[in-house]
């Protein structure tokens, strides 16, 4: 193991009690130094948490409201998360529209003026939905379009969907809406599969497009809580960590590509589920080793976990804490949800590293565990994979093979001009999805273009992983900027969703 210097850490050289004496003796020059020069391997101590952060490469950030923007919050912190301004609760207007966001510009605009990075939290949420509140797929996707435009790269990370899996670790997702918008398909017993209704999957799909097109480099991060450690009290599985990780893992990789970035809120409490167990690390590096950057969001440790103690016990909690995410090169950061215990959503936790209120602000043990923490440094080997020993295997991946109500399949066409098509359709009364597969020839390509008739009636509602010229008639599908490139002898899939029937449909495909 060895202790990574990162990029933005300073290194000292200090010089003291120096003196030197030139001595000329036949010719030559001598120099001599006394006492010797004092090189500082490491980084300075820093003072605030944020300098210490970023000294270790990640940021340390807090969640707030306008009112509580009192100079603690640039000076400690350099990221900022909206703790209620964002939800749609406060600006969603009717079909999808923005609205209200006097309070979240006032948090935009003291982020960008103190330097500090924005979380947008949060757009498809069960709770605080205000009146996105049942709304149809169609709906949230202009809200999605709306809100990642209100403030484009002003925002670094957003959370795309917040909370969707049930609690008591049941590993199911929730059942209230946008849940309702789900739709298995097959009956397999998961909403994997390409004819599948996913919310989860739409609505990436849909940030992701807003993103590609906009060249807005945002990144989009599905969050929960109780996902934090691979086990919950008593060891057994933690089954709602696992079903974000099949979650994730499977809009995170090809052919979807779609999530960046998971939230793992961290509000860590004596229920059962929530409580910070010891494969917290393990559980972060497995998320990282799908590629994608892991956060601690929400941040706050009940007392009931030091047996009431805000001192040496609930310090130490924080220090394992922190230390968990250092130790995993892609944890990029931790957020603590507010600033003081009496200001908290729960006050009566006392869970946060400040005491005091208004502004006035005193420092908890907890605070300077953290930031002694934080001025440690990562101790990991940048690009190590594999999570630690006592990390259990991952669940294996869900099922992507779709299947009922009814699959057809056409050959590829002749592979002329350096690729070919094929398309395999799911089919059901009045609707399908179209998987088209693009395959290279014998040489690699960077671009492709795909042309296909639809039957006479039938329309394209949705296209993902392509460019879309029309909805109906001709259409010709292009490469989006991730999957253009396609090695000799591989192939990529891009799919869509049309109403009315889709058979006999021949693609063609012509490289760039
Ligand atoms: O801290 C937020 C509190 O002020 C609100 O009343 C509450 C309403 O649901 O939401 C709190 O923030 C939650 C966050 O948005 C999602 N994860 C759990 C947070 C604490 O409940």
């Amino acid at each position: 193991m060895h202790v990574n210097s990162s990029p933005g850490r300073a290194r000292n050289l200090r010089i003291s009690g120096l003196a030197v004496a030139i001595l000329v003796a036949s010719g030559a020059v001598a120099l001599t130094v006394s006492p010797p020069f004092t090189a500082i391997g490491e980084a300075a101590t820093a003072e605030t948490l944020r300098a210490a952060a970023a000294q270790a490469d990640l940021f340390f950030g807090v969640a707030a409201s306008p009112a509580r923007l009192s100079s603690i919050v640039g000076r400690e912190f350099g990221q900022l998360t909206a703790e209620n301004d964002m939800k749609p609760a406060t600006i969603a207007g009717p079909g999808g529209t923005v609205q209200n966001t006097g309070n979240a510009d006032t948090l935009v605009n003291y982020a960008q003026t103190n330097n500090m990075t924005v979380r947008g939290h949060t757009m498809v949420w069960y709770s605080q939905a205000g009146s996105l509140s049942g709304a149809s797929q169609s709906t949230l996707n202009t809200y999605i379009q709306n809100v990642l435009l209100k403030w484009g790269n002003k925002i670094s990370h957003w959370d795309v969907v917040n909370e969707a899996l049930d609690d008591n670790n049941t590993g199911q997702r929730r059942n209230q809406w946008p849940h309702t918008l789900d739709r298995d398909a097959n009956g397999d017993g998961d909403y994997f599969d390409p004819s599948d209704t996913d919310y989860i999957r739409d609505s990436f799909r849909q940030a992701r497009q807003v993103v590609e097109q906009s060249g807005l480099t945002t990144k989009l991060c599905i969050n929960d809580y109780d996902i934090e450690g691979l086990t919950v009290k008593g060891g057994a599985r933690n089954k709602k960590s696992d079903a974000m990780y099949d979650i994730v893992k499977m809009y995170s990789q090809e052919p979807y590509k779609y999530i960046d970035c998971v939230g793992l809120q961290s509000h860590f409490n004596d229920n059962p589920n929530s409580i910070i167990t010891d494969d917290l690390q393990a559980n972060i590096q497995r998320f990282a080793d799908l590629g994608v950057e892991v956060q601690l969001t929400e941040l706050d440790i009940d007392d009931d976990l030091s047996n009431n103690d805000i001192g040496q016990g609930q310090a130490d909690n924080y220090r394992k804490v922190v230390r968990a995410c250092l130790n995993v090169a892609k944890c990029t950061g931790i957020t603590v949800w507010g600033i003081s215990d009496s200001e908290s959503w729960r006050a009566s936790e006392r869970g946060l590293l400040f005491t005091g209120s208004n502004g006035s602000y005193q420092k908890k043990a907890a605070y300077s565990a953290v930031l002694d923490e934080l001025n440690k440094g990562r101790q990991t080997t940048p690009g190590s994979s594999g999570p630690p020993s006592n990390s259990s295997s991952p669940p294996s991946s869900p099922s992507t093979s779709s299947s009922s109500p009814s699959t057809s399949s056409s050959s590829p066409s002749d592979p002329t001009a350096g690729c070919s098509a094929g398309v395999t359709l799911n089919s059901w009364n009045g609707g399908f999805v179209a998987t088209v597969r693009v395959t290279a020839g014998a040489e690699p390509i960077d671009g492709w273009s795909v042309s296909l008739t639809l039957p006479a009636g039938a329309t394209v509602t949705s296209a993902w992983n392509a460019n879309q010229s029309a909805t109906s008639g001709t259409v010709h599908f292009t490469n989006v900027s991730y999957n253009g490139r396609v090695d000799a002898g591989q192939s990529t899939e891009f799919g869509f969703q049309g109403t009315g029937t889709g058979t006999g449909m021949t693609p063609t495909c012509t490289a760039a």
